[in-house]
């Protein structure tokens, strides 16, 4: 507990699941600290399952008592450049995220994922193997489990899924492997531009003994590292693709591991996902090779390019995780639609340039719908392109008129906080229209 020396006053600032893990994880050390809340929203998600003891201000910044802290813990949502939080930096306050206080409270090895696309599926994927290979592991983070809540059960390694905004106020974590996915445009609403983005990303290699990089993208890589540098890509080298027995193979510095067609996950996107997580399991140790019949039957995580109705030969696919312009492309690469892509986006665009998209659209069979509140942004990209209120209009509008071969497609580009709570409830809605129009 060294770290808490001089450490009495405490701002959890921002509620939320962070908040609150951080709040009880804080409650359970019995550590003499006196607890307070500060949350700029009217009514914070987590409010009620507070408990009474806990002061809590909401609505706005409370200077007086961010002044009288020896320490706050931010919410990755809160960005450190907010002036309240950068008026309590220059007087000397510490500022930690959660997942600092996570590396201060464990031993236990921890894998660490960041990257702008497939955190999620290589997180999970990491865990679902790990265990599979008989390491007691969890896993959390960015991924809807707040870390600190993973130390309420043993296990003998950790897999986060780490976000560039909880990487920001992280400086302790040592993690005996760290991952950098790919790089791509994400959050311009809260960095400064690709520089400011990169640098938060790459602080996931601070102290990490196995740094793992992509070979595709330059970008991944450290400026400079001691660390063991283990890269992956879709050449022969390290972790990548070789020809075995006329076939693609994935492969461990030429060694065959699995035949990529022996994969249940599909796009050439989940092949490097794949590479990634054996590169980070054979980095902390873990045999794989135990692992490879739960890998084949690994069928990937909801929301991603999932398909959730077919009916007179139409697909209806929820992708409402792609929340930028990398992952809908991602999507849209190797698409199996021999009639007409209905595609849906929108939503709040994170101060994205979507043009990139237009080259991809131009090569489809594709009818465009744009709704929420940065649609409008999307509909110069293709001549088919029209502009919605919702996605319950679209669908309730297209579906007589779809035809066999088609293909209704929700991958918006963008955040769904403008009419959903999150990208799992936009997904969710989307589904149970695709099933009730299918
Ligand atoms: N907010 C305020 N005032 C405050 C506190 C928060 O306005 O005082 C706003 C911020 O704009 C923030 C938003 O509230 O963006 C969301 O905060 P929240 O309470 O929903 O946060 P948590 O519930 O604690 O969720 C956070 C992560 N959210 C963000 O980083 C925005 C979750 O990632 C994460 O799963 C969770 O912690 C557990 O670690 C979500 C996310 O969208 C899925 N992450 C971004 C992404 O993946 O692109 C980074
Ligand atoms: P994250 O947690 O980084 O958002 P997910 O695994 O949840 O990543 O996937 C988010 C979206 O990105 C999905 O639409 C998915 O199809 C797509 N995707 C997954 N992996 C990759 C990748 N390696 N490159 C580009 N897009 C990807």
């Amino acid at each position: 507990m060294r770290h808490w020396e001089n450490i009495h006053n405490v701002v959890v600032a921002g509620l939320g699941i962070t908040g609150l893990s951080v709040i009880h994880y804080l409650q359970k050390t019995g550590l003499p600290l006196t607890l307070r809340a500060i949350d700029t929203r009217d009514n914070p998600p987590g409010k009620d399952k507070l408990s009474s003891d806990i002061e809590l201000h909401t609505g706005s910044w409370n200077t007086q008592w961010l002044s009288e802290a020896d320490l706050i813990v931010a919410n990755p949502g809160i960005a450190l450049s907010t002036p309240e939080i950068q008026q309590a930096i220059e007087k000397g306050i510490p500022v930690v995220g959660d997942i600092e206080l996570f590396a201060w409270a464990t031993e236990t090895p921890v894998i660490a994922i960041t990257g702008s696309n497939g955190k999620s599926t290589v997180t999970d994927l990491t865990g679902v193997l790990a265990n599979a290979a008989g390491v007691k592991t969890a896993i959390g983070g960015n991924i809807g489990v707040p870390a600190l809540e993973l130390l309420n059960d043993l296990a003998d390694l950790y897999v986060l899924e780490l976000s560039s905004f909880q990487l920001e106020t992280t400086s302790s974590l040592a993690p005996v492997a760290g991952a950098f996915l790919n790089l791509s445009e994400d959050h311009m609403d809260r960095y400064t531009g690709m520089d400011d983005y990169r640098d938060a990303k790459l602080r996931v290699f601070h102290n990490a003994k196995h740094v793992v990089v992509n070979r595709d993208d330059m970008a991944t890589y450290p400026e400079q590292s001691g660390a063991n540098v283990v890269s992956f890509g879709f050449d022969d080298q390290q972790f990548g693709l070789i020809e075995h027995q006329g076939r693609s193979w994935l492969a461990d510095n030429g060694k065959p591991i699995i035949a990529a067609d022996e994969l249940a996950l599909v796009g050439k996107h989940n092949i490097a996902n794949v590479l990634t997580v054996l590169a980070l399991l054979k980095c902390a140790g873990v045999d794989y090779h135990a692992a490879l019949d739960t890998l084949k039957g690994y069928t990937g995580l909801s929301h991603r390019c999932q398909l959730v109705a077919e009916k007179h030969g139409v697909k209806w696919v929820n992708d409402s995780k792609a929340t930028n312009v990398a992952s809908t492309l991602a999507a849209l690469s190797g698409l199996d639609c021999p009639g007409t892509l209905h595609l849906l986006v929108g939503g709040v665009g994170k101060g994205a340039d979507f043009s990139e998209l237009a080259p991809a659209l131009a090569s489809l069979n594709v009818k465009l719908y744009c709704y929420g509140r940065d649609g409008e942004q999307f509909v110069s990209l293709h001549p088919s392109a029209t502009l919605w209120e919702g996605v319950p209009e679209i669908l309730e509008s297209i579906a007589p008129e779809l035809q066999r071969g088609d293909m209704v497609m929700l991958s918006p580009a963008c955040a769904s906080f403008d009419q959903y709570q999150n990208f799992m409830a936009r997904g969710d809605a989307f589904a149970e229209l695709a099933k009730q129009y299918a």
